[in-house]
C-alpha cells in the first residue's frame, strides 16, 4: 500500500506543475512577437536552412520539416503502407514490410538518427527504429526512400534504438521488453532471471548495408535509451535500464521500487575485437532482411536463420552497471563524451556520470557487488555532479556548442537549460505541453549547431483550433543562440514525433536525386519507350507493359481480359524531368494507386470482377491535358474468348 502512495504522490506534485505552466501563458508582447515572426519567416521561394526529420510515431513513417519555417516538406514512408505513393502495396516495395511474423502493415517508429564521419552527422542516411516488431530502417538521403529494413530476433519493443556510433561503424538496437531468449512457452510469473535483455549491434558497410554483427546476452531488464559515446568514450555505447526489480505486472508501481536502476556500459570495441577472434556462439534466430535494389527497383527479401549471441561474462572489460537514480529514460552524451547523463523520470535531479572516473573505477574495481555476474561500478564512483531540483520527471537531454545542455521535464512541462561542469540551471521555458523529446541540430554529435532547439511534445489541447478528440501532436521552436531561450514557433506534426534529427539543409541539398534514369532502369517488367509495351498472357495472369509520359498511356486501350484474371500494370514513367510522376488508378482496385517517378517501374495487381469497359487514368496533375490521360479495359466474361489486343491512337498490336 505504502509503495501505491509514493507514486501518487509524486502525480499530485505533478498536477500542480502542469497547472502553474499553463497560467503562465499570454506574455507575448507585440514587439517579441514581431521579432519571433522574422526569425521564422522564410519568404515565398525561398529555402529553409534546415532539414529537420520528426519520427512518426504510431504513424510508423518519418515526416521531413524545414527549420524555422516549420513548414512540413515530405512524409517518408518507412514501416507503414502509404497510400500517397503505394509504399508497401506496390509489387516493387510490398516485401519492404515482409518480417518473420509475416507482412506488418503498420509500425511504431521512434528514433531517427543521421549518419555520422568522424563524429559530425554526414546526410548521408537516416535511421530509424520500429518499436513494436523489432527492426531497423536506413533511409537514402538522396532519394529521401527507404532502402532497407532489416528485423531484429529475440527482441521485444526496440526502443533504445537506432544511434548510430561515430563513423557509423554500428547502429544499435536494444530489447525495451525483456523476454525468453530464445522465445520459449513459460509461465509468466517465473520471468525473475530467466528472460534475458539482448542488445543488438548492426554493423553498417560503406554502402549502408546493414548486417547484424553480435547480440549481447544482458540480464533482463528493460533497456530504454541508448546513445554512443564520443571523443574519447568512442568504442563505448551507454544504454538506460529500468525495471531492474524484473516484475511482471503493475509495473507502474513494482518497476519504481528500486532507488537506483543501471546505466549499462558497453565496451563495442571490445565486444567487436572477441568476435573477430572467434567469439561467441552461433544461436537459432529467424529474422527477416529487406533491401530496395535500385538496379532492379524491386525488394530483395531474405530470411536468416541465425545470429552470434556473446555472453559478456566470458570478456572482461566489456560491460559495467552504472546505478542510476530512479528508473532513468533519456541516456545522453554530451559532444566531448566525457559525460552521461541519466535522465531519471521519477526524480528531480538529474544524475552525470563521468567517462573518465568510470575507466578509473574500474581500473581500481571499486564495485559494489554485481548484477548476473556483471560488475556494479560504486554510484559515487563515475559521479560527475548532479543537476539539482531542476525540474520534475526528466526525460531528455541535448546539446549546444557552448557548452550547455537542455532538459526537458515531462511532469513540470518545461525544458530547462544548464550548465555542463558546473549543473547550475541557467534558464527555463515551459512547453505546451508535457514535452518528451527535444532536439538540436547535430546534438547527438561531437559538433551540434546552438542556433534551434524544437520541444516535441506529447499533449496539444488548446494550441490549435480543435479537431475533435484527437490533435495532431505540437512541435515548438526555440531560438537558443542567446542566453535564455526564445520560444519562436508551434507547428504540428504528425503521428507522435518521439525524436528528431536535423542538419543544415546545404548538406543534403546538393544530393538529392532529381529523377531516376531511364538508362539505368532494369526492372524486369519496364518498358522503355512505347515501342516495347505489350500485354503478355500466362495463364490467368496477364502482365500489362506500360508506359506514361505527358499526357497519355501506351497502350491506352486494352483488350481480351478476362473475369477471373490477375492482371500486372506495370507501370514505367518515361519522363526525364524533375517533379514529374505520373499516377495510376484503375476502378475497383483492391491493391492501391500507384504513384511512379520519373525513370521507375512500379507495378498493382488488378483482378477484375465484373464484364465492362473500365476506365484508369492518372491521379497526380501533371500537365495541362492531365484530365485526358486516360485509357480503358476492355474486361469480358469468364469463359469468353476476346482475343487480346492493345494500342494506342488506334493502332493495335494483338496476340
Ligand atoms: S521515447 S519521450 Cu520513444 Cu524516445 Cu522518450
Ligand atoms: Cu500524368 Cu496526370
Amino acid at each position: 500500500m505504502k509503495k501505491i502512495t509514493n507514486f501518487i504522490a509524486v502525480f499530485a506534485l505533478a498536477a500542480i506543475f502542469t497547472s502553474c505552466n499553463q497560467n503562465d501563458e499570454g506574455e507575448k508582447s507585440g514587439a517579441m512577437a514581431s521579432s519571433a515572426a522574422e526569425k521564422v519567416y522564410v519568404s515565398p521561394g525561398e529555402h529553409d536552412e534546415y532539414y529537420a526529420f520528426l519520427s512518426g510515431g504510431y504513424s510508423g513513417n518519418l515526416t521531413v520539416y524545414g527549420l524555422p519555417s516549420g513548414r512540413m516538406l515530405k512524409e517518408i514512408p518507412v514501416f507503414s503502407q502509404f497510400p500517397t505513393n503505394g509504399y508497401g502495396y506496390s509489387e516493387e516495395t510490398k516485401d519492404m514490410l515482409k518480417t518473420s511474423f509475416g507482412m506488418v502493415p503498420w509500425g511504431d517508429s521512434h528514433h531517427p538518427d543521421i549518419s555520422q564521419t568522424n563524429g559530425e552527422i554526414d546526410g548521408r542516411w537516416i535511421f530509424i527504429n520500429e518499436n513494436n516488431t523489432p527492426r531497423i530502417a536506413r533511409i537514402s538521403l538522396e532519394t529521401f526512400e527507404t532502402e532497407e529494413i532489416i528485423e531484429i530476433p529475440h527482441s521485444a519493443g526496440n526502443h533504445s534504438s537506432s544511434y548510430v556510433t561515430e563513423n557509423t561503424e554500428y547502429v544499435v538496437a536494444g530489447t525495451r521488453f525483456s523476454v525468453p531468449y530464445p522465445q520459449r512457452d513459460m509461465p509468466i510469473d517465473e520471468m525473475k532471471g530467466n528472460f534475458k535483455g539482448p542488445l543488438t549491434f548492426i554493423a553498417v558497410d560503406d554502402d549502408g548495408h546493414m548486417e547484424i554483427d553480435f547480440q549481447v546476452d544482458m540480464p533482463g531488464f528493460n533497456y530504454d535509451l541508448s546513445h554512443p559515446g564520443r571523443g574519447e568514450s568512442h568504442g563505448w555505447f551507454f544504454f538506460t535500464t529500468y525495471n531492474t526489480e524484473e516484475s511482471h505486472t503493475m509495473q507502474e508501481v513494482n518497476a519504481s521500487q528500486n532507488d537506483k536502476d543501471f546505466i549499462a556500459a558497453v565496451n563495442w570495441k571490445k565486444i567487436s575485437e572477441y568476435v573477430e577472434n572467434g567469439g561467441g556462439e552461433i544461436m537459432d534466430a529467424e529474422y527477416v532482411h529487406n533491401v530496395f535494389d535500385h538496379d532492379t527497383q524491386t525488394t530483395i527479401s531474405t530470411t536468416k536463420n541465425e545470429v552470434l549471441k556473446v555472453d559478456p561474462r566470458d570478456i572482461p572489460g566489456a560491460v559495467f552497471f552504472m546505478p542510476t537514480p530512479k528508473s532513468p529514460h533519456g541516456c545522453d552524451v554530451d559532444p566531448s563524451g566525457e559525460y552521461i547523463i541519466g535522465n531519471g523520470k521519477l526524480s528531480s535531479d538529474l544524475t552525470v556520470h563521468s567517462f573518465s572516473k568510470m575507466l578509473d573505477a574500474i581500473d581500481n574495481e571499486e564495485f559494489d557487488g554485481d548484477a548476473y555476474g556483471i560488475p556494479v561500478l560504486k554510484f559515487e564512483s563515475t559521479l560527475a555532479g548532479t543537476v539539482k531540483d531542476a525540474g520534475l520527471g526528466p526525460l531528455h537531454t541535448e546539446f549546444d556548442d557552448k557548452g550547455n545542455a537542455y532538459t526537458t521535464f515531462f511532469i513540470s512541462s518545461e525544458v530547462v537549460k544548464w550548465k555542463v561542469g558546473s549543473w547550475e540551471v541557467l534558464d527555463r521555458q515551459p512547453s505546451y505541453y508535457s514535452v518528451g523529446h527535444l532536439m538540436i541540430s547535430g546534438g547527438n554529435s561531437r559538433k551540434p549547431d546552438g542556433k534551434y532547439m524544437i520541444s516535441l511534445n506529447k499533449i496539444t489541447k488548446d494550441r490549435y483550433l480543435p479537431t475533435g478528440p484527437e490533435l495532431e501532436h505540437s512541435a515548438q521552436l526555440f531560438d537558443i543562440s542567446g542566453d535564455k531561450m526564445e520560444l519562436l514557433l508551434d507547428f504540428p506534426t504528425h503521428g507522435e514525433p518521439h525524436y528528431a534529427a536535423a542538419i543544415k539543409a546545404d548538406k543534403i541539398k546538393e544530393n538529392s536525386k532529381k529523377i531516376y534514369r531511364l538508362d539505368e532502369n532494369n526492372h524486369k517488367y519496364a518498358a522503355l519507350n512505347e515501342g516495347e509495351t505489350k500485354m503478355v498472357r500466362e495463364g490467368n495472369e496477364v502482365h500489362v507493359y506500360m508506359t506514361t509520359v505527358r499526357s497519355h498511356f501506351a497502350p491506352d486501350n486494352l483488350e481480351g481480359i478476362h473475369v477471373g484474371d490477375k492482371v500486372y500494370f506495370h507501370v514505367t514513367n518515361l519522363e526525364q524531368d524533375f517533379d514529374v510522376p505520373h499516377g495510376f488508378a484503375v476502378i475497383g482496385a483492391n491493391t492501391s494507386e500507384l504513384l511512379i517517378m520519373p525513370g521507375q517501374t512500379k507495378t498493382i495487381t488488378w483482378e477484375p470482377k465484373k464484364p465492362g469497359v473500365w476506365p484508369f487514368y492518372c491521379t497526380d496533375f501533371c500537365s495541362a491535358l492531365h484530365q485526358e490521360m486516360q485509357g480503358y479495359i476492355r474486361v469480358s466474361a469468364e469463359g469468353a474468348n476476346t482475343p487480346m489486343k492493345w494500342g494506342l491512337d488506334d493502332e493495335y498490336t494483338s496476340n
